[in-house]
């Protein structure tokens, strides 16, 4: 890799980036390099058919040395000031309003080692309440035409089918719509059971329309923990309502978020997925394989020109992951999980009689010339361009 401008390290992401990029043939190298958050990363190029060549190929952003060698506030502080000299004031300031928000160094080092990490009680309850209401507001106006009753499943055919191929899907990156479980439907599209115990997620766009949903992605606490990861423009690109209705919540199979969320380079891309719920083995909580965010991504959805058909393809496939290899995370109500985009996980289909309700939204680390892949199913819109987190 080479260096990059200044210029180029703050790109605007814009509906056509990457676009202007020449294009060149399927790579076959494979290059170690760090991501955003200083994780040791495999790029493998094997899925990257269309893959920009880019006459400025960008640095990695630096890792959090820093955070690493020292310890405590004041590494943070230096942290900032070596890498976002433009924001340490106020990163200063969000770490006197909530320090807790901010990643230790042993914290930082689990995440690096195992592509996720848990921060127990990063929300109240009260502030769960509030999101949890503004749901029950949404859901109880829910008004889904007919042909727009789309259910959701990721399992690779089903997700084609029903779900990458249909419009109301594939322009939902910008809206908030709804999205349901299997066998909720009769062949007319009728509800047969209570609608509200029929949506398995709201998305896609919940940080940009709802006020109580843009204020808790945008808070000072979450910019804060973002920050001490080091991320120097993040963006949000996606937002989400996972429902888990009880007894029948759909299963959600093992994948990496950048099969769908595909960045150059690799290990831009971070969920944030907080429970409003107790989430526990019962009613399906998040299980991970620890260290599978070092090997590359295993398969990509393709999202076709617009008119062609399938609208979406995968390129690759998701390999047989031993079951034995998963280690479940359950959180309680208000806990915080950061997912690296490359992390192995899975959720299982709850039986349980009790709801696993979640908010989760991604970010992408816009900074240092990466480029949001233009074949991703999710695009930025004139309506809706990716916002940055720090507003
Ligand atoms: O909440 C879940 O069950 C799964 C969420 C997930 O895998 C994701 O958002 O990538």
């Amino acid at each position: 890799m080479g260096t990059s401008s200044q210029k180029s390290m703050f790109q605007p992401i814009s509906p056509l980036c990457g676009l202007h990029i020449p294009i060149c043939a399927m790579g076959i190298s494979v290059l170690l390099s760090e991501d955003a958050w200083g994780c040791s990363t495999q790029e493998s190029t094997v899925l990257q058919r269309d893959q920009p060549l880019r006459s400025e190929p960008a640095l990695p952003l630096p890792p959090p040395w820093g955070l690493l060698a020292d310890s405590g506030l004041h590494s943070l502080k230096n942290l900032f000031h070596t890498f976002s000299p433009g924001v340490s004031t106020l990163s200063q300031q969000c770490l006197a309003v909530v320090p807790m928000a901010c990643l230790s160094p042993s914290q930082l080092k689990k995440f690096q080692e195992d592509g996720f990490l848990l921060l127990e009680g990063f929300l109240t309850a009260e502030e769960c309440v509030a999101m949890q209401e503004r749901i029950g507001e949404i859901v109880a106006e829910m008004d889904v035409p007919l042909h727009c009753r789309t259910e959701f499943s990721t399992q690779e055919d089903e997700q084609l089918r029903t779900q990458g191929n249909t419009d109301y899907f594939l322009s939902s990156g910008d809206k908030v719509r709804f999205f349901f479980e299997k066998g909720v439907f009769d062949k007319k599209g009728n509800f047969l059971v209570p609608p509200e115990k029929s949506v398995n997620k709201i998305g896609h766009a919940l940080h940009a329309h709802e006020p109580v949903f843009r204020s808790v992605t945008h808070s000072p606490k979450v910019q804060a923990l973002i920050r001490s990861l080091g991320l120097q423009l993040p963006v949000v690109v996606q937002s989400m309502y996972i429902f888990k209705q009880p007894h029948f919540g759909g299963e959600v199979f093992p994948h990496q978020d950048a099969t769908f969320l595909y960045t150059e380079p690799l290990g831009r891309v971070l969920g944030v997925w907080i429970a409003m719920e107790d989430a526990t083995l019962e009613n399906g909580c998040l299980w991970f394989i620890p260290g599978s965010h070092t090997s590359g991504v295993s398969r990509r959805m393709i999202r076709a020109p617009a008119g062609s058909s399938p609208a979406t393809s995968f390129l690759g496939s998701e390999p047989a992951w031993d079951n034995n290899l998963f280690v479940p995370l359950p959180v309680r109500r208000g806990g915080l999980v950061l997912i690296h985009g490359q992390v192995v996980h899975k959720s299982e289909q709850n039986l349980s009689d009790r709801s696993r309700q979640a908010y989760t939204f991604h970010l992408m680390e816009a900074a240092a010339g990466t480029v949001w892949s233009p074949e991703n199913w999710l695009q930025p819109t004139t309506e809706l361009p990716f916002p940055p987190l720090y507003i």
